[in-house]
């Protein structure tokens, strides 16, 4: 049994990227699809799976899976970065979905079976100020949805345009004005998405406190701060939302900052979660053997795929952290399924990111699990149980073009981790 090609497929459906591989065999109709999804640089993984991984693999036999990813990660000599890490999980996805094809069994079953029916999720709530956001989060609990992540004008203290991000009282006319000046100058040299971090950090606290002081304590509440603060301010946000009891506080820190995970983990319980950022073992082995988190968060593709990830939840397991794979609209279907197979496998499953999946992701990506009650739901079906109808994906041309938000800078126009 051989490989006889291995191809990008790029798409975007819903207007975000997706990368996917699909790896053909010599085996009649034997294919597997994997994914490749680094929606902010996608021609280059492209490049990397056409260029490079396609005729380094040509004639392997695909069964040997773990072979083939060892082999793969070194080749380049130089690696663990999200480029070459996603170009390797689009196939190491694939050599996973024919394996399952091969034993006519869900991936879920070669990782050891079913824990648990179906994944429990988190669904994005967000809104202007604190009543929207809680209207967003009871119409979610109403759907039957246990967890929601609760945000507020996105990652917090966006301003409409620069004068605002020092937040200026309306009545301090004459300094707002002088402030627009002085702003209007930062601006033109240093364009950006500028926000007020301060501003973003003293409107969470009380976020969550009004939510629960309306709908009490039964539903699990999430946030994200998305590496957006200085360190010492994100440790006093952690403290600050303490008494609110949050499923987990997502990204407190930016990866470099290992250190500050210890000073958090020593101040307060609110439980840690962190991960989606990280392409090298060296990231996220000391933050959980030394359990400074409580849930990892891992984009599987900028592992590498399901090898390793499965690795990371097993040693996850030796140290009591859970797995919450990254799984927002920049993860493919195929990412998602590759997901699920390990939130259904793996024991120490601790709840699965989600968004929407539209009319459109159903009809390019057959097979894509179903939302329902709360819950994920595989198909059950051989491999990771999704296909693709290319012609239908070849209707979702992708565009390029400079990408705004990660321009994020602090009102004095310091460049910040977006
Ligand atoms: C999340 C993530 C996303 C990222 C996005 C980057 O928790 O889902 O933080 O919102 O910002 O995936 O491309
Ligand atoms: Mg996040």
């Amino acid at each position: 049994m051989k490989i006889t090609r291995v191809r990008s497929i790029l798409t975007a459906p819903d207007g975000i990227t997706l990368v996917i591989v699909k790896v053909e065999t010599d085996q009649d109709g034997l294919y597997g699809l994997g994914c490749a999804t680094f929606t902010q640089r996608p021609t280059l993984v492209a490049k990397a799976v056409d260029d490079y991984l396609d005729p380094l693999l040509q004639g392997r036999d695909p069964r040997n899976s773990e072979d083939l990813w060892q082999m793969m990660m070194v080749n380049s000599y130089w690696r663990n970065g999200p480029v070459l890490n996603n170009a390797i999980s689009g196939v190491d996805m694939a050599l996973w979905d024919i394996k399952g094809k091969l034993a006519n069994m869900p991936v879920y079953d070669l990782l050891g079976g079913k824990c648990r029916e179906a994944a429990m999720v988190y669904r994005h709530a967000d809104g202007r100020e604190p009543q929207e956001v809680l209207e967003n989060v009871i119409a979610y609990q109403e759907e039957g949805y246990l967890a929601v992540r609760c945000q507020m004008g996105g990652y917090g203290g966006r301003v409409k345009d620069i004068t605002q991000a020092t937040a200026v009282p309306s009545d301090q006319a004459p300094q707002a004005t002088h402030r627009m000046e002085v702003m209007d100058r930062i601006a033109s040299n240093f364009p950006g998405a500028y926000y007020n971090a301060d501003v973003y950090a003293r409107s969470i606290p009380p976020l969550f406190d009004y939510i629960r002081s309306k709908i009490g304590f039964d539903l699990f509440l999430l946030h994200d701060i998305h590496e957006r603060l200085a360190p010492i301010d994100a440790v006093r946000l952690a403290k600050q939302l303490e008494p609110y009891r949050l499923f987990f506080l997502e990204d407190p820190l930016p990866p470099t900052q290992i250190e500050w995970f210890r000073r958090i983990r020593e101040q307060c319980a609110t439980p840690i979660a962190m991960g989606e950022l990280h392409t090298h073992p060296l990231e996220w082995r000391p933050l959980v053997a030394e359990q400074l988190i409580d849930f990892v968060r891992a984009h599987i593709s900028a592992l590498g795929g399901l090898t390793p990830a499965r690795k990371m939840a097993s040693v996850c397991e030796a140290f009591g952290v859970r797995t919450a794979w990254h799984g927002p609209g920049d993860t493919s279907p195929v990412g998602h399924a590759a997901n699920l197979a390990l939130d259904l496998a793996c024991h120490n499953f601790g709840v699965q990111e989600v968004i929407y999946f539209s009319e459109r992701i159903y009809e390019v990506f057959p097979g894509t699990p179903e939302l329902r009650g709360g819950y994920l739901w595989s198909n059950g079906k051989p491999g990771l149980g999704i296909d693709i109808d290319e012609t239908k994906a070849a209707q979702y041309p992708i565009t390029i073009k400079p990408i705004e938000w990660t321009q994020s800078r602090w009102p004095d126009g310091t460049l910040w981790t977006p």
